[in-house]
């Protein structure tokens, strides 16, 4: 029994992979397909969603290798961040220490699962010469006017006298997760990078992102979430003129009260002298957000004048009335808004229609009660003077210039707060001068770096004193270094133009060089990042081209994207440590090894698809490798006896190619499973092959060459076993790919078999033969060598055919 032993073979090829340099591109590559995983978080081991990621885009990159493509197929480690810390929190080490530990098991792991990446170009974000960058992009941003200081709302505990992640508030009743006191909301200013002057362009170029994911493209579009408007202003008692912002200007007729955010100047203004309303700002300030009731509010004592009707309506403070949105005012239209129908309702506040569906609706305006339920789609005016009869659409127009007002646009998409006050981030390079303000560390004193970490209850970095004191570098005074770090989505923003030149020590990036090989052709990895790191990245991007960092041309930074399914235990639930359903890669490895692990998950499903974890499936794919091998061994040790048989040689090499072919279009649509299903076929093709009868050598080596080229990607240890095995020169892994054209006539064949099947049926019937083969050899010996096609296009019955020994006596006969 020929076998081979996955722990022998495995690591043999990839110290071969590693000492031949098969995955290293060289800086004057040009225009090389960029294939890029989303790179980990150094948590200390890869889970099984890693796995399917990295085996995705490694099987891509070892497929465009193959076709003669330089392949830029580089890994790195996203390696700040909190977790970092409340590891070696618990563990007693430092961040640092724990980080790198990680990093080391992670990358073993990769290197036996034999992804193949140029680990020249590795990338750490927590290392100086990374994060220096990040400062150093920092800077440009603020010279650009992409950094702002705004106010944010934080959580304090008053105990430890500290801002807390969001993850360190815990429970309900959030409490501070280490002296269990209840914590507080505190505005305090925060460093922002303003990603809403890009609001514009990240919308409207997703319209171009046709390599993309539409869900993916649409999450973007209402996270940015345009909408237009119009403000007009209303007097509010002797406060004056106060603008609102809305979207249904069409229904202001129906305004019965009006509404201001708890932050708005004149709530504040009002608060002064009105304690019912103080009270309730600060009530509202402490509370947290989601805990309000949509009908939180209070009514001022004021009323402000609808420039419509010329009515006076109540004017409240409310919860729902967000400060930083459009004005951080309304008007409110219960008849026609279900927040403020609820409010409304709530505080016995009148509800009056202003608009009915149109005649060619769907609802009757008859079976319309708005005392219910708020009417809100679009339709016609009524109860609206002059102007019943518009269409909800003339009347948004037409009231901008009656009530003098203007044409206004808002996004949902707020600017970027990065700001965290914990160690284990990028230190932000700024320098509190009490003489001269916020002063950047210049940039040849980049970067700061982060001091010894030190136990204690807030951010350690308050607490290094020596670290934290320094001389203005403007002035010279006694100064205080910013001691916000960054968030880490920073660094992912745009860790794939590090990639192209990692070891630059004057620029975050080579410009030409990024300019060349950037955008990502293909870029895979969850659905969670839908939003925000695909959003900064895209940022990001807009603005190093602004920035003349990149030389025109690339706005976006990934063509294609693929959001890889998840894997699920084999119970159907979602791999998880609660559920006990999780499969370690670690254990899989061993048991069978790297290449069936990939073989069983890239044949499981479509990348997109989730799928469950099967045992019986990874024993497929294991025995499946087991049986090319054996083939190509008994082939090798002379145990298969070849012969010469033309016509069905002629037919199997037809099949070599159009398996090719078509396992060539499956790679390229990322259609993994619909290729190794075309190569598993040809296998078993061969395996007839072998033994039905003697087969041609020729063929029948092209035949295991080819499969082993087209499972090369996908089985990589194994493929480079029997490649050897076949006494080819090389490395699999370098090889040139079949060039798998399908032979020119093969679709008329497929044709004329579907045809022929036809004819051969009306022949059964009419002589009422029942050897198809037979009868088409006998009706049709000019079609001898479509013969199989027949057979197995009718009835899938090759072996069959080759087995019978009338075929060759019936075809000479004929
Ligand atoms: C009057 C009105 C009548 C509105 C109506 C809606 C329906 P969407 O819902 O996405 O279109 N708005 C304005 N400023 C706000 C703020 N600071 N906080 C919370 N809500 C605010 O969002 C636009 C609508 O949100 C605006 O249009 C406004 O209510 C409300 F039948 O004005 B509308
Ligand atoms: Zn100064």
């Amino acid at each position: 029994e020929r076998g081979f032993d996955h722990t022998a073979i495995e690591p043999h090829w990839q110290e071969v992979w590693d000492e031949a340099d098969v995955f290293r591109i060289e800086d004057d590559a040009t225009d090389p397909e960029y294939v890029l995983a989303m790179f980990p978080y150094t948590s200390g081991s890869l889970h099984m969603g890693h796995v399917r990621n990295y085996t995705i885009t490694d099987a891509f990159a070892r497929f465009e290798r193959m076709r003669g493509e330089s392949v830029l197929h580089p890994m790195g480690w996203d390696s700040f961040g909190l977790p970092a810390e409340n590891a070696a929190e618990e563990r007693d080490t430092n961040p640092r220490d724990w980080t790198l530990g990680c990093i080391d098991s992670m990358k073993e792991q990769l290197t036996e699962m034999g992804f193949g990446y140029d680990w020249e170009r590795e990338v750490t974000t927590c290392d100086p010469d990374y994060y220096r960058w990040n400062q150093w992009l920092f800077k440009r941003f603020d010279e650009a006017g992409l950094v702002e200081r705004q106010g944010a709302e934080l959580n304090w505990c008053p105990s430890c006298e500290t801002v807390l992640a969001d993850e360190q508030v815990e429970g309900e009743a959030e409490l501070c997760w280490r002296c269990d006191t209840p914590i507080e909301h505190r505005e305090m200013d925060q460093w922002f990078l303003t990603i809403t002057d890009y609001a514009e362009e990240l919308l409207d170029s997703l319209d171009d992102l046709d390599g993309w994911p539409n869900n993916v493209r649409e999450m973007q579009r209402n996270w940015i979430g345009k909408q237009e408007g119009a403000s007009v202003a209303f007097e509010v008692g002797d406060y004056g003129a106060v603008d609102i912002f809305t979207t249904r200007l069409d229904t202001i007729y129906g305004a019965t009260y009006f509404s201001l955010a708890p932050g708005h100047p004149v709530a504040q203004e009002i608060a002064e002298d009105n304690d019912e309303v103080a009270d309730y700002i600060r009530e509202v300030e402490h509370a947290d957000e989601d805990d309000l009731e949509v009908t939180s509010g209070v009514f001022t004592g004021e009323y402000a004048t609808n420039p419509a009707t010329g009515e006076e309506i109540p004017v409240y403070v409310a919860d729902y009335v967000l400060t930083d949105v459009g004005t951080g005012a309304l008007y409110a239209v219960p008849a026609h808004d279900d927040r403020d129908h609820e409010f409304a309702t709530h505080h016995d506040i009148p509800i009056e229609q202003v608009v009915e569906p149109t005649e060619d609706a769907a609802v009757d305006p008859e079976d319309i009660d708005v005392q219910e339920t708020a009417y809100t789609e679009d339709g016609v005016l009524v109860n609206s003077g002059e102007y019943n009869g518009l269409t909800s659409e003339q009347a948004r127009e037409r009231f901008v210039e009656v009530f003098d007002g203007e044409h206004r646009t808002e996004y949902n998409l707020r600017d970027w707060g990065i700001s965290r006050q914990r160690y284990w981030g990028t230190p932000i390079p700024m320098i509190d001068c009490p003489d001269c303000g916020y002063v950047p560390v210049p940039d040849e004193d980049l970067p700061v770096e982060l001091p010894e970490f030190v136990h204690t209850t807030g951010n350690p970095l308050d607490a290094a004193e020596e670290w934290k004191h320094v001389d203005c570098p403007d002035c010279g005074a006694d100064a205080v270094r910013e001691t916000d770090t960054m968030d880490t989505f920073v660094d992912s923003s745009w860790y794939f133009l590090r990639y192209t030149s990692p070891a630059l020590d004057d620029a975050p990036f080579d410009t030409e060089r990024a300019t060349d090989w950037m955008p990502v052709d293909q870029y895979v990895g969850g659905i969670e990042h839908a939003v925000m790191h695909l959003l900064y990245a895209r940022f990001f991007t807009k603005v190093v081209d602004d920035l003349d960092l990149l030389s025109g041309g690339v706005r976006e930074p990934f063509t294609n994207l693929t959001n890889q399914g998840m894997v699920l235990g084999a119970d159907g639930n979602k791999m998880s440590k609660s559920l006990g359903n999780g499969v370690s890669p670690q254990r899989i490895i061993e048991e069978y090894g790297a290449d069936t692990a990939r073989l069983f998950i890239m044949e499981a499903a479509q990348p997109e698809k989730e799928f469950a974890w099967s045992a019986e499936g990874v024993q497929s794919a294991h025995s499946f490798l087991q049986n090319v091998y054996e083939l190509t061994a008994d082939y090798v040790a002379g145990d298969v006896e070849t012969g010469e048989r033309d016509d069905i040689a002629e037919y199997v090499a037809r099949e070599i190619d159009a398996t090719a072919a078509r396992a060539t279009e499956e790679y390229e649509e990322f259609r993994f499973n619909h290729a190794l299903q075309a190569v598993r076929e040809l296998v078993s093709l061969l395996r007839r092959y072998e033994e039905a009868t003697d087969p041609a050598p020729e063929t029948f080596e092209r035949g295991l060459v080819t499969v082993t080229k087209l499972l090369a990607p996908v089985a990589p240890h194994v493929s480079e076993e029997i490649w050897q095995e076949l006494d080819n020169d090389g490395l699999v892994a370098e090889a040139d790919w079949p060039a798998g054209e399908a032979p020119e006539d093969y679709e008329v064949e497929r044709r004329l078999v579907e045809d022929t099947r036809e004819d051969v049926r009306d022949i059964v019937d009419t002589v009422g033969i029942e050897d198809p083969q037979r009868i088409t050899l006998a009706v049709a010996p000019d079609w001898k060598h479509r013969v199989v096609d027949i057979a197995r296009e009718a009835d899938n019955v090759v072996p069959a055919v080759m087995q019978n020994e009338d075929l060759q006596r019936h075809g000479e006969a004929a």
